[in-house]
C-alpha cells in the first residue's frame, strides 16, 4: 500500500542532459557526445554544467523539499570505453553527489543508463546490436551495485528501451548505418532487454534491500476513430510501444499475439532457450514510467510528410496531427486523464507498484536575466497531473512516487535549450553560455508548497 507519508516527491534529470564537462577527468565519449547537433543547438559539452554546479544545485533541491532526486550515471565516466578498468575521478564525482544528496535527506534514485551509450562499444561491435553489449552492461551494472549499493537503494535499469531502439543517435546506428533495418532494431532491443534482466538479477544479489525496476515511456495509443480497423491498429501500436519491453521485464516474455504478427513480418527476434532462461531469471520490484501525453493510431497507410522513424510500421500508422505538417515540436497536448488510464492499464496488467519517473511541460522560456519565469502553463499542467496521482492512490493503486521532468533546464532531446522543462531556469541559450546562473521559476515555489501541503493533509 502507498501511504502519503512515504510517497516520493521528486524531480528528474539525466547525466548527458545536465552534466556537461563531457571530456573532464577521463570521461570517455558517449553516443550523445558524438552526435552532430543541428547548427544553433547546444551539445553535451556544457549542458547545464551540473558537473561544476552540483553543490549549489543540491542546495536548491534541499530548499525544494523533495524527498528524491532521479539522476543517471554516465557509463563513460565510470568506464571510459564501456569496459576495462574503472575511472577513479568519475566514480568520485558520483560519490560526492550521492553523499551530498543523502546528507540533505534526499534519496538518490539512479538510472543505470539514460540514452548515453559508450561510443567505443559502437565502434568495436555496433553497440546494442551485438550480444557483447549485454556482457559489457552486466559488468557496468555490477560495478555500480557493488560500489554505490550501500547508499543507493532505488535503481532504474535502462531508460525507455523503445526510444533507444528507434533513435539512431541514442543507439549509435547513426554512426554506422542510418538506415538500419527494423528487424535489426528489434534484435538490438532484444539485447537491451536481456541486459535489463541481468541488471535486475544482479541488483537483487548485490544490493541489500535494493529495489529495481524498468523505465518505460508509456504511451496510451488511442484509436484515431471508432472504426474497428483503427481500434485494432491502436491496440497493436500500444502493444509494441508500451508493452513489448515491459512484458519481458515483468512477465518474462513478449506479448504473444503481437510477437506472432511481427514474426510473420520477419521482424521479431528469435528467443533461444538460453534467452528464455534469462528472461525468466529475475523480475522487477516496481514499474517506473515516464508520461507526457498520448498519441493516436490509425489503420496502416503509406506515410506521408513527417514520420517519426519506426513509429509507422506496416501494422499501424501514427496520426501525428499538426506535427506532421509543421515538422516542429508543438505545445504539448496535455492529457492528465490519460496518465490515470496509463497507471490503471499498467497496474491491472502487472500488479506491481508504480512510480511516475517523468512528467513535465516544455516551453520556450527566455526571461530577462533577473526576473522570475512566470510559468503558469507549467503549473497548470503539473497540477492536473498531481490531482490524478491523488485519485490513483485513493482508488488503491500502489503509486510510490511522482517525479517532475525536470529539475532544471537541460538539453532537450533534439532542441537543446530552446525547449525548457525545468523548475529552475538556467541562464544560457543554445549559442550563448552567459553565466549559467540558476533561478527558480514560479513553478519551483509552487511545487515546494504542493509537497508541504500534501504532507500536512
Ligand atoms: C524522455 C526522456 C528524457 C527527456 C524527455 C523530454 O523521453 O527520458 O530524457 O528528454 O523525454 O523529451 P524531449 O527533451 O525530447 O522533449
Amino acid at each position: 500500500m502507498t501511504s502519503k507519508e512515504n510517497f516520493r516527491w521528486g524531480v528528474s534529470s539525466s547525466a548527458f542532459q545536465i552534466e556537461g564537462a563531457n571530456k573532464a577527468d577521463g570521461k570517455g565519449p558517449s553516443t550523445l557526445d558524438k552526435r552532430k547537433v543541428r547548427a544553433g543547438i547546444a551539445d553535451t559539452s556544457v549542458a547545464a554544467d551540473f558537473y561544476h554546479h552540483w553543490r549549489e544545485d543540491i542546495q536548491l533541491l534541499a530548499s525544494l523539499k523533495v524527498t528524491s532526486f532521479r539522476m543517471s550515471i554516465s557509463w563513460t565516466r565510470i568506464f571510459p570505453t564501456g569496459t576495462g578498468s574503472s575511472n577513479k575521478a568519475g566514480v568520485q564525482f558520483y560519490d560526492q553527489v550521492i553523499d551530498a544528496l543523502l546528507a540533505n535527506n534526499i534519496e538518490p534514485v539512479v538510472t543505470i543508463n539514460h540514452f548515453d551509450m559508450p561510443y567505443a562499444l559502437i565502434t568495436q561491435f555496433n553497440g546494442w546490436l551485438s550480444r557483447k553489449s549485454v556482457n559489457a552492461f552486466a559488468n557496468y551494472a555490477k560495478f555500480l551495485f557493488q560500489h554505490f549499493g550501500d547508499r543507493v537503494k532505488t535503481w532504474l535499469t535502462i531508460n525507455e528501451p523503445l526510444m533507444v531502439m528507434y533513435n539512431p543517435a541514442f543507439n549509435g546506428s547513426h554512426y554506422q548505418d542510418d538506415n538500419r533495418s527494423t528487424k535489426a532494431n528489434f534484435l538490438m532491443l532484444h539485447h537491451i532487454l536481456l541486459a535489463e534482466k541481468n541488471a535486475i538479477k544482479l541488483c537483487h544479489q548485490l544490493v541489500v534491500n535494493g529495489k529495481i525496476g524498468p523505465v518505460s515511456s508509456f504511451q496510451n495509443v488511442y484509436p484515431a476513430s471508432s472504426h474497428p480497423e483503427d481500434v485494432e491498429a491502436a491496440m497493436t501500436a500500444e502493444s509494441i510501444l508500451s508493452y513489448w519491453a515491459l512484458d519481458v521485464a515483468v512477465k518474462g516474455k513478449y506479448p504473444e499475439i503481437t510477437y506472432n504478427r511481427l514474426r510473420k513480418l520477419k521482424l521479431a527476434p528469435q528467443v533461444s532457450p538460453a534467452d528464455q532462461i534469462i528472461f525468466q531469471s529475475a523480475f522487477p520490484d516496481f514499474i517506473a514510467f515516464n508520461y507526457y501525453s498520448s498519441i493516436r493510431a490509425e489503420k496502416y497507410h503509406t506515410p506521408t510528410g513527417f514520420v517519426i522513424p519506426f513509429f509507422d510500421s506496416p501494422l499501424f500508422s501514427i496520426d501525428m496531427g499538426p506535427q506532421r505538417a509543421t515538422k516542429k515540436w508543438t505545445a504539448m497536448e496535455a492529457d492528465p486523464v490519460g496518465m490515470g488510464i496509463a497507471a490503471r492499464k499498467l497496474y491491472e496488467r502487472y500488479h506491481l507498484p508504480l512510480i511516475i519517473t517523468e512528467n513535465g511541460y516544455a516551453d520556450t522560456e527566455v526571461p530577462s536575466t533577473d526576473s522570475i519565469v512566470q510559468d503558469d502553463k507549467r503549473i497548470e499542467y503539473l497540477s492536473k497531473h498531481i490531482a490524478i496521482c491523488e485519485q490513483l492512490i485513493e482508488e488503491g493503486v500502489p503509486l510510490w512516487g511522482y517525479f517532475i521532468w525536470s529539475f532544471m533546464d537541460s538539453l532537450s532531446g533534439r532542441e537543446g535549450f530552446s525547449k525548457r522543462y525545468g523548475l529552475v531556469y538556467v541562464n544560457r541559450t543554445d549559442t550563448d553560455l552567459r553565466d549559467l546562473k540558476r533561478t527558480p521559476k514560479k513553478s519551483f515555489y509552487w511545487y515546494r508548497d504542493q509537497i508541504r501541503d500534501w504532507r500536512a493533509k
